[in-house]
């Protein structure tokens, strides 16, 4: 359902903003099942943490928004036929977030994305995610060799090493140029995890479900690749034993096919 040009968008800036991907029936679905499993898993609604909720609680939503027609289609056109969950969290932001990019140090030899949905209208003065397009690519590397003598400048705040009191290029965070993406309660926002971003504003907590997927490790350096990240993890490499049963072969597809590459069988039983 994405189409050749939102593709070509993602891949050059690093970011789609797909508003009102949800209808209102959809959406008002979310929020009471996002409201139900953070109750039962005991979060504290109000929290000034970053906390979400175990993966037992958000199940059913969980089953619903991977098995959605929407979700599939951004993940299959970004990442390839085959792909593999890497994450769900239903999560609440009770503070804000500085610059940074989830796993930078890191350099993935696969593609990954996160699909995230914010369950609060945000502007970019209530907290609405900021990101800084094109800075998903390494840019100095593969591009114009005349820049390969210059520091990458974007590692410090990948790496959230660049804190509130040494402000990135002599700046406040928020005069970073950056672009805000002011959301709606049904709007979808996809990135990939290396894409800087963060969030400051008014707005606490800040309701948010994302949903991380994987390109499949086909070649032999990725299958290491992973399988170095999924030993760091405590469950290993995200498969939840509910999925790998599940009847919709959809989501049987998410996370089958680790076995077969040597990963041990295992992540939460839900
Ligand atoms: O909303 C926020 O505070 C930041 C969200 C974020 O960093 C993420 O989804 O990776």
């Amino acid at each position: 359902m994405l189409s050749a040009d939102q593709a070509a968008l993602f891949q050059a800036f690093g970011f789609l903003h797909l508003r009102k991907a949800f209808d209102a029936e959809e959406t008002a679905f979310i929020q009471r099942e996002f409201d139900a499993a953070i109750r039962r898993s005991g979060v504290d609604p109000d929290t000034t943490e970053i906390t979400g909720t175990d993966s037992a609680s958000s199940r059913e939503l969980r089953d619903w928004l991977l098995a959605h027609d929407l979700i599939h289609s951004i993940a299959s056109t970004l990442l390839g036929e085959r792909f593999l969950l890497e994450g769900f969290n239903c999560g609440i932001y009770g503070s804000d977030s500085p610059w940074h990019a989830d796993s930078a140090v890191i350099r993935w030899p696969l593609r990954h994305i996160k699909i995230a949905l914010y369950l609060d209208p945000l502007d970019g003065d209530s907290g609405a995610l900021r990101v800084i397009p094109g800075t998903h690519r390494d840019w100095h590397w593969v591009g114009d060799p005349i820049w390969h003598d210059l520091p990458d400048y974007f590692f410090g705040l990948k790496n959230r090493d660049v804190i509130w009191q040494d402000p990135p290029f002599g700046l406040a965070p928020e005069e970073v140029p950056h672009q805000a993406l002011a959301t709606e309660p049904g709007d979808v926002l996809v990135f990939p995890e290396n894409l800087l971003h963060c969030a400051f504003g008014t707005r606490f907590p800040r309701r948010q479900i994302a949903v991380s997927f994987l390109q499949f490790p086909w070649r032999e350096d990725q299958v290491v690749h992973l399988k170095a990240h999924a030993a760091m993890q405590p469950e290993g490499a995200y498969q939840p034993r509910s999925l790998l049963a599940h009847r919709n072969p959809r989501l049987r597809a998410m996370v089958t096919g680790l076995a077969e590459l040597g990963f041990p069988e295992g992540g939460p039983a839900s």
